[in-house]
Parts: C-alpha cells; sequence; structure tokens
C-alpha cells in the first residue's frame, strides 16, 4: 500500500510552517511544503500577534499541499498559552497578545490573593511563568466581551473548520486544568470568578476536531470532508512526541525559542520541592507528564541577531557561531532564565548589564557574546536537567535535543560536554513529526508511542555528540552564577 499523507501546520514563535508527512508501515517521509516567518506587532496597547496573517499563510500552504498529493488529514500546533476571545456572534473581540508583553506585571499578585501559589501549584503542576494563561486573563480588559476563549491552534481550527473546542495538551499550559483529573478546574475557575463557559470542552490529541468549511475548500482546493485532527496541538507536547528515544532513560530538550528541558513521566509530581524549583507537570501524550522546564533558549541568540541587524552590524547565523567557536570559552557566563531576559529588546546589552552585575567582564564582541550565550544556555540545560533526575528519582542515560536548536553544532556539543551525556541530535522538525504521526496513529497507521518513537529513530537523520571536555572548567562556570 502507498503511504498516506498528513499536512501539519506548526506555529512557532519565529517562524510558521506546513509540511506534508508521507507515513507507510515502515517509512515515514516529511517535505516542507510553506515556510513564513512569524513577526509580531508592536502596538499602542502592547505586543500582538499577527493571527490573521498566520491564517492566511497556514491556508496558502494548505493549497500547497493540496497541489501536491491526496491529504488524509490536517493537524495544528503552536506555542502554548495564548488565546484569542471570541464575542456571541463568534467574532474575534480582539488581536491575541504576545506572551512576551508585559501587561501581566500587576495581575500575578492579584492571582496569588485570590488563590496561593501553593495551592495553584497543587491543583495545575503548572511552573510559574508570568505569562501562563491565567494571568493574561486577570489583565484581559475585553473579558465582558468575549463569549469563548480559544487557545491559538483550536482558534486556528475553529477558523478551518467551525467547531470549537480545548486540545487538552495545551489546556495543561492555562493554569485553569487540574493535572490531577485531567478537566478543567473548577475551583481555580470559581476563585477567578472565570464563568465555565468561556472554556471550550476538552479534546484529545487523536480525536477528529471536524472538516473543512466550505469557503476553506474553496481556499485550498482541499477536498469536502478533510478532517482537522486534534493532535498534541501544544507545539512542545508534539515535540516531545517525537523524540526518537530507544532507551527509557532519556531525558529530553525541546530547543528552539525556548528550550524545554526534562523527562517524560507516568503521572505529575505535584510535591513543594517540585513548586521550588519550578518544573511543570504538562500533558502529553497518552496522559503522560512532562515535567520540564522553560528555559529561555535560543530567543536570546535571535534576539541578539534582531539588535545586530538594526545596527547594520553582522547577523547572519554561520558567521556568528563560527566567531563564538573561536572566542574564549567561559569569559562570561549569565543565568539565562533572569527576568531582564524575557521582553523584546536589546539582549547584548542585557547580557553585558547582568555580567556588569555579577561581577564578570562583559563579552567583548559579537562573537563573545554568542559565546555566553551558548556556554549559558549549556548550563542550565545541566542544571534542569540534574534537578529533573533529582526531583524524580530517575536516571539519565541519554539527551535527545530536537528542534531547530539540534542544528546548532556548538550548542550541541557544549550540552554534551556540560551534562557528561550523550547528546542525539535531531529531527529539526520535532514537533511538525509529532503532528504527523499523531494523525497517523489516529488513523490506525502507527500501533502506539513506543512504535512513533522507533519509526522516528529508524527513519529521520540524528546526530551523536559524545561528551568531552574539561568537566571541571562547566562546574566552576556554573557554580560563578549559582547554577550547579
Ligand atoms: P520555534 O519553533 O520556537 O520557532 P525552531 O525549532 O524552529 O523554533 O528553532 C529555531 C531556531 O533554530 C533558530 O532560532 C535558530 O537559532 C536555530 N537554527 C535554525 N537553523 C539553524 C542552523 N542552520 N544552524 C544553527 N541553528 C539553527
Ligand atoms: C514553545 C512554547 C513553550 C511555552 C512557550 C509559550 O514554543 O510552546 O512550551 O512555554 O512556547
Amino acid at each position: 500500500t502507498p503511504p498516506t499523507a498528513f499536512a501539519a501546520a506548526d506555529l512557532g514563535a519565529t517562524s510558521g510552517r506546513v509540511v506534508i508527512g508521507r507515513v507507510g508501515r515502515d517509512t515515514l517521509d516529511l517535505t516542507e511544503v510553506h515556510r513564513f516567518d512569524n513577526t509580531p506587532a508592536q502596538l499602542p496597547d502592547g505586543l500582538h500577534w499577527n493571527v490573521l496573517g498566520l491564517y492566511q499563510k497556514i491556508l496558502d500552504g494548505l493549497r500547497e499541499a493540496a497541489r501536491t498529493v491526496d491529504i488524509a488529514s490536517i493537524g495544528i500546533d503552536s506555542w502554548a498559552v495564548d488565546y484569542g476571545l471570541l464575542d456571541a456572534d463568534g467574532a474575534l473581540v480582539a488581536t491575541p497578545f504576545h506572551y512576551r508583553d508585559t501587561r501581566t506585571g500587576p495581575a500575578v499578585a492579584e492571582v496569588w490573593n485570590r488563590i496561593q501559589a501553593r495551592d495553584l501549584y497543587r491543583i495545575t503542576g503548572l511552573q510559574h511563568l508570568p505569562f501562563n494563561t491565567i494571568f493574561q486573563l486577570a489583565a484581559e480588559k475585553q473579558l465582558d466581551r468575549a463569549r469563548t476563549i480559544l487557545l491559538i491552534p483550536d482558534l486556528i481550527t475553529h477558523w478551518l473548520t467551525g467547531s470549537t473546542g480545548t486540545e487538552a495538551t495545551n489546556a495543561s499550559t492555562t493554569g485553569l486544568y487540574d493535572a490531577r483529573t485531567g478537566t478543567w478546574s473548577q475551583p481555580v475557575l470559581t476563585a477567578l470568578g472565570l464563568d465555565a463557559a468561556l472554556l471550550p470542552p476538552l479534546r484529545r490529541p487523536g480525536d477528529q476536531a471536524g472538516t473543512l468549511l466550505p469557503h476553506v475548500v474553496a481556499a485550498t482546493g482541499l477536498p469536502e470532508g478533510t478532517p482537522v485532527t486534534a493532535v498534541a496541538s501544544h507545539d512542545t507536547a508534539s515535540a516531545v512526541a517525537a523524540v526518537p528515544a530507544t532507551n527509557a532513560a532519556f531525558a529530553y530538550i525541546s530547543c528552539g525559542t525556548w528550550s524545554l528541558a526534562g523527562l517524560e513521566l507516568e503521572r505529575p509530581v505535584l510535591t513543594d520541592a517540585s513548586r521550588a524549583a519550578n518544573f511543570t507537570n504538562e500533558l502529553g501524550i497518552d496522559n503522560t507528564t512532562r515535567y520540564l522546564r522553560n528555559i529561555m533558549g535560543l530567543w536570546l541568540l535571535t534576539e541578539s541577531q534582531r539588535t545586530w541587524q538594526a545596527r547594520g552590524l553582522p547577523h547572519q547565523l554561520p558567521h556568528l557561531l563560527d566567531q563564538a567557536a573561536r572566542s574564549r570559552p567561559f569569559a562570561a557566563i549569565v543565568n539565562p532564565d533572569a527576568p531582564e531576559f524575557l521582553a523584546p529588546g536589546d539582549i547584548p546589552a542585557r547580557i553585558a548589564e547582568h555580567c556588569a552585575r555579577t561581577g564578570q567582564n562583559p563579552p567583548a564582541d559579537q562573537g563573545a557574546t554568542v559565546r555566553c550565550i551558548l556556554e549559558s544556555l549549556a548550563l542550565a540545560h545541566r542544571h534542569t536537567l540534574r534537578q529533573a533526575a533529582a526531583l524524580t528519582g530517575r536516571d539519565i542515560r541519554v539527551v535527545h535535543l530536537v528542534g531547530g536548536g539540534s542544528r546548532n553544532e556548538l550548542l550541541c556539543q557544549f550540552t554534551a560536554d556540560a551534562t557528561g551525556l550523550p547528546v542525539v541530535a535531531g529531527p529539526t522538525e520535532a514537533t511538525a513529526l509529532g503532528n504527523v504521526l499523531v494523525q497517523a496513529r489516529a488513523h490506525g497507521l502507527v500501533d502506539d508511542r513506543t512504535a512513533m518513537r522507533r519509526l522516528i529513530a529508524r527513519t529521520q537523520q540524528l546526530r551523536r555528540y559524545t561528551p568531552g571536555g574539561d568537566t571541571r572548567a562547566w562546574d566552576s562556570a556554573a557554580a560563578r552564577i549559582g547554577l550547579s
């Protein structure tokens, strides 16, 4: 039998793509049909996503996919936490905010006044990030006009099909979802005074969300009745589903705009120690727990590149990475998760300030800045994985690094050296592969999670990095910024 083709639309914070995944008995092949930038817009009231533009690009990609091959189903995933509001007529109330918008500052304390952070963690198991949906909703000025809250992939799915639902892996990033019961948390909603009717019913990865609306059929050339399948619509959940692990003692780092580093568990860890370490218990496929922590990730690099570009300085990745490779090791180290790195702006200047504050000489040039970013990320990877192992009593034998960051050889090698563990890098498009394989599984083409991972391990290009270098140098660099 010939392979079956699925379309996956994957929206990352830096770029989006539509890919075709062809899945056969023992084959898996991914073809990118459309890639586009995801450029947020700073408006007078704050930082927003251009969701209509992204939707249009997805339609363009689907049209290209339809021209290429028969598409059995479509899956949509994106970054987490952000949402659109629909009014009683189903119209978008306002342009969705970007999670890097700073409006949630005062909302955090307001929420914790209504429900203590400790109680919230015991229910949701969610790490504290100032932009979690729960804080955004507390800062939301348009809630009175809203009848429905839709997370970004659910909003796109709604525009494609007219159906309304919330996919559960992404719901688990809101702060409104009970990690123990797998339902919206009524106690949390009550504490916040949020009407449960605003939140659409939950869907699970593999559920059918709906079929394309007639005008979408007309716009894309896809056949009438083409289904949209709920995938693990949180991009990180799709990426973790596609980690090509063959050894049970694996850790993963989904490395792109963010580094999401952690373990796959059978159940959440809701202890005070886990909360103190700010680990999250987000939902994975098959009701697994994604026990991980957000690390600031390659945002530090892309945002530095943006600053340099605006100043007319060299900003191309190959050049910068080459300069970094030639720079002196451990000249400057920062804690990548310092709050000042979250909002858009002049990251190189903030790194210099951070160094000055911590008694270090600021990086001397662009190469030194990039080296500082990559070594600091490797140290944060190491710190996070060690804590994950300690908090769960798990052994880690191998680190799978997936996402766009797996193409950064320096970062992969640094991560192996810092952790003292072998790093298996790839696939680069883990998220899109996870999206495709959840659809393929819903269509009966793949048996289970293990089979999905084996198929990826067998068919995708992976690169192995062996730990080396001077372990003690990493130890002392870590100690310098309290990341031991
Ligand atoms: P997201 O889904 O969050 O938008 P991706 O997984 O697409 O992120 O990863 C994007 C990142 O991957 C870029 O910021 C860049 O740093 C890195 N990257 C992409 N291509 C390369 C490459 N050829 N070499 C090194 N790094 C790369
Ligand atoms: C990665 C990601 C991450 C979230 C952040 C908002 O794209 O989904 O898992 O914490 O974006």
